[in-house]
């Protein structure tokens, strides 16, 4: 079964889904959303007391595949949500959440068994030897600018247009079918420690860049006093680097989203995407400082 201590299989992680669905079958619901290039599900797991009113906060992980503390992270907040979720307060429990731990399940197999720095999904690519798009450069936003790759041979290429990845694909329909009342989307990745809002893609700030900034900050702090960790806050243009595609820009501008934030966890360099299994209970309890950071800010 799953737990904190380490780093588990894309089928640990399924079944664990599964596992929390009939233990609430009443406020559950487990979504395959779509197909992978390999033809892996891709799982979607929503809670909600009450779909149609309640406002809707997205967390995703594992869109780069080599970032094993992001679905680690996603997982570990789903598990504490839900041990005391007749606890929880409003600002969790009138929620509609969806949670989707791995949206690169192909990469993520691989790199567990093969290559443990693949970065991409495992999309073949027609005319190239090699393999993979990166998901967080196929999004339809920006898509042609800076900071992505034509070559299929790049971690960073974009694909041969854009959303044409199986695995974008799906997250956009669902969003978009959903993006009434979605008030927040959230994507874990690693490493750098920091808490990124749009845009990336250009160097204008969104519109409510002062409250993201706010919040943002709040975590920050939260997270120095309880783990004391030290995290950044800020926009993603500047405080990262230019890039076209990626998810956070694209569900602000197409899905209209106020609460759009990029998480990058630990750690700032020593093992990098390597973060040893005993720092993942640290890292989750800062992921879900964020969460409850930005769940509190949005209004019931
Ligand atoms: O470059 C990325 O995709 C992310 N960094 S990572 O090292 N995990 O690859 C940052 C994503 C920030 N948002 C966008 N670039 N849209
Ligand atoms: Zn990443």
């Amino acid at each position: 079964g799953i737990d904190w201590k380490d780093y588990h299989d894309l089928e640990t992680i399924y079944a664990f889904m599964r596992e929390i669905r009939q233990k609430f079958p009443k406020i559950c619901r487990l979504y395959s959303i779509g197909k992978s290039a390999e033809g892996r599900d891709l799982k979607v797991l929503r809670i909600s007391e009450n779909p149609r009113e309640y406002k809707k906060i997205w967390i995703d992980g594992g869109i780069h595949a080599r970032e094993w503390i992001s679905p680690a992270t996603v997982t570990f907040i789903l598990y504490q949500l839900m041990i005391k979720w007749e606890e929880q307060p409003d600002y969790i429990k009138q929620r509609t959440w969806y949670i989707m731990p791995v949206m690169n399940p192909d990469g993520y197999v691989y790199s567990r068994k093969v290559n443990r720095m693949w970065r991409k999904n495992r999309a073949r690519i027609p005319g190239s030897k090699c393999i993979g798009v990166d998901l967080n450069r196929n999004f339809n936003i920006g898509w042609k600018g800076r900071g992505s790759s034509t070559d299929p041979c790049s971690d960073i290429y974009r694909g041969a247009s854009a959303g044409s990845e199986l695995e974008t694909k799906a997250v956009v329909n669902f969003l978009l079918r959903r993006k009434h009342n979605l008030e927040a989307y959230l994507t874990f990745h690693s490493y750098g420690q920091a808490i990124v809002h749009p845009w990336a893609y250009k160097a204008a700030k969104v519109k409510d860049s002062a409250a993201l900034q706010r919040v943002g900050q709040t975590a920050v702090q939260r997270i120095l006093s309880e783990t004391k960790s030290v995290y950044k806050s800020g926009v993603t243009y500047q405080l990262l680097s230019v890039a076209g595609g990626g998810s956070d820009d694209w569900t602000r501008a197409a899905c209209d989203v106020k609460y759009v934030y990029t998480v990058e966890l630990r750690d700032t360099g020593k093992y990098g995407f390597q973060l040893p299994p005993s720092q993942i209970l640290g890292t989750g309890k800062e992921g879900l400082i964020v969460v409850e950071a930005v769940a509190q800010a949005i209004t019931l």
